[in-house]
């Protein structure tokens, strides 16, 4: 049986990753870190079923903390280390960029480390991110396009990206960049722009909030299902050799647009609701990002399933869940 650790279990991608491996048979490990709340709330479902239970097991750790890295490595032996921990909110990298490159940037470091010093070979890889393109040199972003990042996030993520490449070259590890542009879900964080708006469409919908606050509507975005992208994943580090893929839909798509789609889908009208905060603004902003997936499509044979409606759509629906959910409590005063 092969067995994979996962950096970053308890978030969005760590979730669908750890369902993909455990589906394929891997013993998995997941890292989590120590809260004063409960947080592993995306990945308890996995729990239901026996089979699954017993091939997932969680482990603390941090990643900055590299001494505990390497004797979690050592203890697991791994086949494949998944790196996806991160401070991944851009806007917040502004107001902790030290924290951001410590973990985004030195943490990839510390794990490509404790790989290394393993007695046993392991595969490797990097989520790293369509972020790195920033102020995009060309449109679409391709592996050969240069990288202009435009936060402390995307600074954090290039530097991870060479390291990942230098390990790969110096040491001969297995070690994979995947290149992912945006991903959704209704696993995603409540702080990113498609998860806020359908969390507060649903709500209004229902009575349950009247207003929605929003930053810059004119970003674009090359939005695609984080289900469809871990299979990705998991195809990098099958393949005879070692490299670097983006991965994207190949469309790109307006905050306004998804605005469009969801309120539409929920048959409101997004302007009455949706009020401008400068809050939400970033001093340097990433315009637009649109990937250009062919690598993966030809080396991989992989492709999107899920279209940017049908994700609005997926997220609305569930969103619409938890919002019914919610007023029903409400409503019998809890
Ligand atoms: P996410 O939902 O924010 O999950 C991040 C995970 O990292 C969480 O499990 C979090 O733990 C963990 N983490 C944060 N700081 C940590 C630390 N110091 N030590 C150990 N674990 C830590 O992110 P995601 O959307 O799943 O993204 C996964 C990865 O892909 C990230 O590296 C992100 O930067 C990258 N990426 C994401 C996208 C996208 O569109 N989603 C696109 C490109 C790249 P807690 O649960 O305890 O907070
Ligand atoms: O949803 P976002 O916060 O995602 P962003 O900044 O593109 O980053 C996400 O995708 C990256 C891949 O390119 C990942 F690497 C990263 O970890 C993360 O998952 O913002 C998307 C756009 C931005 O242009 C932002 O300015 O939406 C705009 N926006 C407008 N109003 C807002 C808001 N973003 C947020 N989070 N909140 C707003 O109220």
């Amino acid at each position: 049986m092969k067995i994979a650790l996962i950096t970053g279990i308890t978030g969005q991608d760590g979730s669908y990753l750890a369902e993909f491996l455990l589906k394929k048979d891997y013993e998995v490990w997941g890292i989590t870190r120590r809260s004063s709340s409960f947080n592993t709330g995306r990945i308890d479902y996995l729990y239901k079923d026996p089979h699954e239970k017993s091939r997932l097991k969680l482990v603390y750790g941090d990643m900055t903390d590299g001494v505990n890295l390497s004797s979690i490595l050592n203890d697991i032996k791994p086949d494949e280390v998944y790196n996806l921990a991160a401070q991944s909110h851009v806007r917040v990298s502004f107001d902790q960029p030290i924290y951001t490159a410590n973990v985004d940037g030195i943490g990839t470091l510390r794990l490509l480390e404790a790989v290394r010093k393993m007695q046993k070979p392991a595969k490797f890889y990097q989520a790293s991110s369509s972020e790195m393109y920033g102020k995009a040199v060309e449109m679409p972003q391709s592996e050969k396009t240069p990288f202009y990042p435009r936060s402390p996030y995307g600074c954090a993520k290039v530097y991870s990206f060479w390291q990942t490449v230098n390990y790969r070259e110096a040491y001969k590890i297995f070690a994979c960049n995947g290149i992912l542009f945006n991903h959704e879900s209704p696993r995603r964080g409540e702080t990113f722009v498609t998860r806020k708006i359908t969390r507060a469409a649903t709500r209004i919908k229902l009575g349950l909030q009247e207003k929605l606050y929003l930053g810059n509507l004119d970003a674009k975005r090359d939005w695609g299902f984080a289900g469809d992208y871990v299979e990705a994943m998991w195809l990098m580090m099958q393949q005879d050799k070692p490299d670097d893929y983006v991965i994207a839909t190949g469309q790109t798509h307006s905050v306004r647009e998804f605005l469009d789609e969801v309120f539409g889908y929920l048959e409101l009208d997004w302007e009455k609701y949706v009020e401008k905060d400068t809050r939400y603004y970033r001093p340097t902003e990433v315009d637009v990002l649109q990937g250009d997936a062919s690598k993966a499509e030809k080396y991989l044979k992989w492709r999107p399933k899920v279209t940017f409606k049908q994700l609005a759509r997926m997220m609305t629906d569930a969103d619409m869940k938890l919002a019914k959910q919610e007023k029903i409590l409400k409503e019998h005063g809890q």
